[in-house]
């Protein structure tokens, strides 16, 4: 819990917590993950997306494994979650995980007294796997709107399309990996291999009221949302606020506020479907001016993607309509999809079976929730079975300064996630 602070405080915002892709605190918080990975034993190096790897060997493996310089792709079980953050955001989110996994490193971990380690004792698990802890570096996409990059690249799925991609200065990805220190061309390195995944384990903050309403700390998490993100232009005419009659008006903020409102009514009409208007602005801006553009965000998820993709659709009909009725023209680019995954069968019977043996009341099956939020698992599922774990959110609220997680339910969490582990060493189908 004060290491969640510690990493609170790398902010580039004095005050709030913002740590964005690229950014002199994504270096800052890569060097002291790496140090606490370090402190247990583990090898670690920064990967070619600016990921911060930490790994440890079975203890089955040769002693020559264990040297810093080893680059072994043996198969390791990835265990973590992300660093980055949105803006103004908590100090869970995607943190919490990320210690968590180092913990259950802490709890497994035996001594091997092979004398391979060059600085003291060595290390390993009592597995017949590796395993690794990852602090990926852009699960929010806050800064270039496209988000899974740092887990893309680890999934073998970036899209060099992607360099363009433009912060709120301008600055290209491509040109914020040079300033970054790392090199474009190798990203490819990053890529891992399906037979190098054993799987990937996240343990999560729910972001949301479920667990909290029902009393339990940990869950299941059934399957994670699938995503589309797009930024929407609505196009009218400015003119004079004054002189301008009600006849003549081509308001382009008002067309874009029913939109926004159109989106509620459609979304709260459906099952598991959820749309959020994040940001909206007006041009010229001006007081006494009728806007003539608005610019605004959609953030749409659904359980399945087809289901997404049908609202989706409902959703751009009934734009034709306010736009039509208002004389308005409206367009919208995609900046952002993921399908949703759905947690490996296995994986969540070792994770109900990992929270069961350290629920308070073990006797009740714990319970099993769908991800509305989005999850560094959806880009690793494209290589590799995906499991998660959440954790009770007071009040349900992430996103901002006030998400909160139990010290409590962060150590029954922790001590789960480690059963979890075990139980996946000894599990054949793993
Ligand atoms: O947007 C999300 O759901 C995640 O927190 N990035
Ligand atoms: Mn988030
Ligand atoms: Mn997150």
């Amino acid at each position: 819990m004060a290491r969640c602070d510690e990493l609170a405080r790398v902010t580039a915002t004095p005050g709030e917590i913002e740590r964005v892709y690229l950014s002199p605190e994504h270096a800052r918080v890569n060097r002291l993950a790496a140090e606490w990975m370090r402190e247990l034993g583990m090898r670690t190096w920064q990967d070619a997306a600016g990921n911060q790897f930490g790994r440890i060997e079975p203890a089955s493996a040769p002693a020559a494994d264990r040297l810093p310089s080893h680059s072994d792709r043996r198969p390791a079980l990835v265990l973590g979650s992300h660093l980055d953050t949105v803006l103004d955001a908590g100090r869970y989110d995607g943190i919490v995980g990320v210690l968590m996994a180092l913990e259950v490193v802490r709890l497994l971990r035996v001594p091997v007294g092979d004398g391979a380690a060059p600085d003291g004792q060595a290390w390993a698990v009592p597995l017949p796997f590796a395993i690794e802890v990852v602090a990926f570096s852009d699960e929010e996409g806050t800064r270039f709107g496209k988000a899974l990059l740092g887990s893309s690249a680890v999934a073998g799925s970036w899209d060099d399309a992607w360099w363009q991609l433009t912060d709120a200065d301008g600055v290209t990805l491509h040109r914020a990996f040079l300033e970054f220190g790392l090199d474009p061309g190798r990203i490819g390195e990053a890529a891992k291999r399906p037979d190098e995944v054993v799987a990937y384990l996240e343990a999560h903050i729910e972001q949301g009221p479920e667990l909290d309403r029902s009393g339990q700390p940990l869950a299941v998490v059934s399957s994670i949302a699938s995503a589309r993100r797009f930024q929407l232009v609505v196009e009218g005419e400015a003119r004079h606020a004054g002189g301008t009659p009600y006849d003549m008006r081509r308001d382009a903020l008002l067309g874009a506020s029913e939109a926004a409102l159109a989106v509620e009514r459609i979304c709260s009409a459906e099952h598991h479907i959820i749309g959020t208007v994040g940001q909206f602005e007006a041009f010229p801006g001006a007081v006494n001016v009728i806007p003539g553009e608005v610019q605004f965000s959609l953030d749409l998820r659904g359980e399945f993607d087809g289901e997404r993709d049908r609202v989706w659709d409902a959703v751009t009909r009934e734009l034709d309509a306010i736009m039509g009725r208002r004389g308005l023209r409206w367009t919208a680019r995609e900046v952002h999809s993921a399908p949703a995954v759905f947690c490996a069968p296995l994986l969540q019977d070792v994770v109900a079976a990992g929270i069961a043996g350290f629920a308070p009341n073990p006797r009740e099956a714990p319970p099993v929730i769908f991800s509305r939020a989005g999850h560094d698992g959806m880009a690793l599922g494209a290589i590799a079975d995906v499991g998660m774990l959440f954790l009770r959110n007071p009040d349900g609220i992430s996103h901002h300064p006030d998400e909160a997680v139990a010290a409590g339910d962060v150590a029954h969490g922790i001590r789960a996630l480690a059963e979890s582990v075990l139980l996946l060493g000894h599990e054949p189908r793993a």
